[in-house]
């Protein structure tokens, strides 16, 4: 099987086989990636952000059926930090999802298990396996983007967060930091009550954050806001279009820097591992007769 000739045709399978490689398969996934990467960066990412249960899964089977109406080839990566410990999560969000399958969105649940670092390595790749797939937008489904999520927003181009009228918490969580990442800020499930009080208090909260982000109530329940919605994301869409490529510069230097940041540490963790010096200085240390700065001063001197 040719993987990257099915890849371009869009088989399911090979898009399914390519995000495994990147997730789990280092050497393939370079094989891979060398084949891919020069049409890449051009597709748009959308980032779907809140709280588990805020109606995330139902709210992007939606949009992207509306968006596949309006000409998109819309792909979804689910992001869940819970899927490796029961699957219900995943499962969850493929039955909820067959709707805007069967109208051609790619669904794909991703784990968020091991570093941080490894994540977002395997979450870009795989939107490079999307586009490569010819996805375009390619929206990410995360959970959270508390402090300790994978922050998502710096790896995407549009992001949207999700609130729920029902959870106290919502406006603090919003205090605690929230107020710079978002482009649009939903307030999901207004058909329940505290809606209105909640959207008012983003707003006015929101208001006073320096990039002028949407804010938005939606019901994927009863339809409301839907509509507009989809439009401003589209709206969005095309305005980041515009500024792709300086961002996409702007990312690689990032990725490349990580790449080789990591490739240098592992090299010198393992000349550390069979350095006699280390040996030393490390006993000394551990005898307590020179300490830790002063000894990591003098091992340092080993690198050139
Ligand atoms: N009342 C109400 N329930 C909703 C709405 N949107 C989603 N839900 C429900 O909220 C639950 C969680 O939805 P899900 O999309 O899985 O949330 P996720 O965890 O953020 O992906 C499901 O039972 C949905 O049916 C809404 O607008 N109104
Ligand atoms: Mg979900």
């Amino acid at each position: 099987m040719d993987l990257v000739k099915d890849l371009k045709q869009g088989k399911r399978r090979a898009i399914a086989r390519a995000i495994s490689i990147v997730e789990n398969d280092e050497k393939e996934a370079r094989n891979l990636i060398k084949k891919i990467f020069k049409s890449s960066g051009k597709s748009i990412t959308i980032g779907i952000t809140g709280p588990a249960g805020a109606g995330k899964s139902t709210l992007i089977n939606k949009t992207s059926m509306q968006l596949n109406k309006l000409g998109c080839k819309t792909a979804v990566l689910a992001i869940d930090p819970t899927s490796h410990l029961t699957g219900g999560a995943i499962l969850g969000d493929r039955v909820r999802m067959t709707e805007s399958t069967d109208s051609g969105t790619y669904i794909r649940s991703m784990a968020s298990r091991g570093a941080t670092g490894a994540v977002s390595l395997a979450l870009r790749n795989s939107v490079r396996v999307l586009e490569f797939a010819g996805f375009d937008p390619i929206i990410i489904e995360s959970v959270g983007a508390g402090q300790t999520e994978v922050d998502i927003s710096r790896v995407v181009d549009v992001t949207v967060v999700v609130f729920n009228p029902n959870t106290g918490d919502s406006i603090q969580t919003i205090k605690a930091g929230l107020t710079e990442i978002g482009d649009i800020y939903l307030i999901n499930k207004s058909d329940l009550p505290g809606a209105n009080q909640l959207f008012d208090s983003v707003r006015d909260f929101i208001g006073m954050s320096g990039n002028n982000p949407t804010v938005m109530m939606t019901s994927t329940k009863s339809n409301k806001g839907m509509a507009e919605f989809a439009k401003k994301l589209q709206e969005l869409m095309e305005s980041r279009t515009k500024s792709k490529k300086q961002k996409e510069a702007q990312r690689l230097d990032l990725e490349l820097r990580d790449i080789v940041l990591n490739n240098v540490k592992n090299k010198v963790s393992n000349m550390l591992d069979s350095s006699n010096t280390y040996a030393k200085y490390l006993k000394k240390v551990q005898g307590k007769t020179l300490d830790p700065f002063e000894a990591a001063d003098k091992i340092s001197k080993l690198v050139k």
